[in-house]
């Protein structure tokens, strides 16, 4: 342990109706039994207020809102202990087709969080994502670590490193309580059909056939949302201010194999996809090296048996048509319209 743990007692969760957000939540409901907990949720396409049903009332206030919003942030921010930020436009293809909201939520809504927490001087921990550093080769044997120069590829990514770079300048020079976190490609329950793995799950449920952009050879380092969840809760009571923590499971796997996976588990043969059309910049390969988390803060994956989460992600999608029925259609008459 770095310094004196941090024992919030009461946590406003930004974008807490989105997939890892909510994931979050749950798991401080479930883990931390004296922390209450307010999500500041814009409930955007990505936001669902049922991600977060069954939480007792005593526990969670839900407060339907944007991170941009000065007068209600700075209400949220005076009343807590620590904000930890997830709200974001997350989608890649998203930022590809439209940057503007990514520049709006990503960049301006950080900025009002860090202003706020300037003023109350509350503890504040930023989630961001390993695709700041950019990519790697294939065959390079290196992966990201915290000092990983940043070199951001797409809209969503380059907007990503802009926040991180703010609250580094905030913890500088106003002397910001900040942490960051980087990790890696999550999965589990609640993610959007617009993401890969729910995406194909979702289409061999509906009859679609799945689809694979460019030669499916690149690379993501899969983690589970719970033990994204742990990581963060560990870092925003154990990490020392000031320091940015990279959060990995030690996953890394091709989209092919993912993909041959997911047909292999639901009963459809090994060629049963689509190719499709690349995405523009698409980065190569992400990996991540967290010794630094589980060394200095004893931080440990625990959902590291990668087939057996697929086959429970896959259960749940098809156990919970209801929660994406609504979303499927207009995502694939999207993708359809851009080639993918
Ligand atoms: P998501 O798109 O599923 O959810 C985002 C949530 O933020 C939604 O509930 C949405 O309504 C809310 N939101 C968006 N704009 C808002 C605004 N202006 N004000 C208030 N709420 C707003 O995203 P996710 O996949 O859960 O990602 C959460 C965070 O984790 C993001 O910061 C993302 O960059 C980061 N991250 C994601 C991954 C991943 O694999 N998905 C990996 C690493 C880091
Ligand atoms: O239909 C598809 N076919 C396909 O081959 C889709 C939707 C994706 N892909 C590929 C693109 C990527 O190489 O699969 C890989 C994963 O794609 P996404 O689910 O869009 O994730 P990615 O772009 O890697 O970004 C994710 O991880 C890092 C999250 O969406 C980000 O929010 C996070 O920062």
């Amino acid at each position: 342990m770095t310094e004196q743990a941090f024992a919030p007692q009461r946590i406003v969760v930004t974008g807490g109706a989105g997939f890892i957000g909510s994931n979050f939540v749950h798991w401080v409901v479930n883990n931390q039994p004296g922390v209450h907990v307010t999500v500041l949720d814009a409930l955007t396409y990505a936001g669902n207020r049922q991600n977060l049903a069954g939480i007792p009332e005593d526990r969670l206030d839900f407060v339907h809102g944007n991170i941009c919003d000065e007068q209600l942030v700075d209400q949220l921010v005076s009343q807590t202990d620590a904000v930890v930020h997830f709200a974001a436009e997350s989608h890649n293809d998203n930022s590809i087709a439209d940057p503007t909201p990514f520049l709006q939520t990503n960049v301006h809504g950080t900025y009002v969080l860090l202003q706020a927490c300037k003023k109350y001087d509350v503890r504040f921990h930023h989630i961001s994502t390993d695709e700041v550093y950019g990519d790697l080769a294939l065959d390079d044997p290196a992966r990201f670590t915290e000092s990983t120069p940043y070199n951001p590829s797409s809209p969503y990514s380059s907007t990503k490193a802009s926040s991180d770079l703010l609250v580094r300048a905030w913890v500088r020079t106003y002397g910001v309580r900040a942490t960051i976190s980087n990790c890696s490609n999550n999965y589990g329950p609640y993610q959007h059909v617009e993401k890969f793995i729910p995406r194909q799950i979702t289409n061999l449920i509906c009859g679609i056939r799945p689809k694979l952009y460019g030669d499916g050879l690149n690379v993501r380092d899969w983690i589970h949302t719970e033990d994204h969840s742990s990581a963060v809760w560990c870092i925003l009571t154990k990490g020392k201010v000031g320091e940015t923590y990279l959060i990995g499971a030690d996953g890394e796997r091709s989209n092919i194999d993912v993909l041959r996976a997911i047909l292999d588990g639901m009963g459809a043969g090994p060629d049963d996809f689509d190719w499709v059309r690349d995405r523009p910049g698409h980065d190569r390969r992400y990996a991540i090296d967290s010794t630094k988390l589980r060394t200095e803060l004893g931080w440990q994956p625990q959902h590291t048996d990668f087939a057996q989460g697929l086959a429970q992600a896959i259960a749940w999608y098809r156990d919970n048509e209801d929660w994406w029925r609504p979303a499927k259609e207009a995502t694939e008459a999207k993708y359809a319209a851009q080639g993918q």
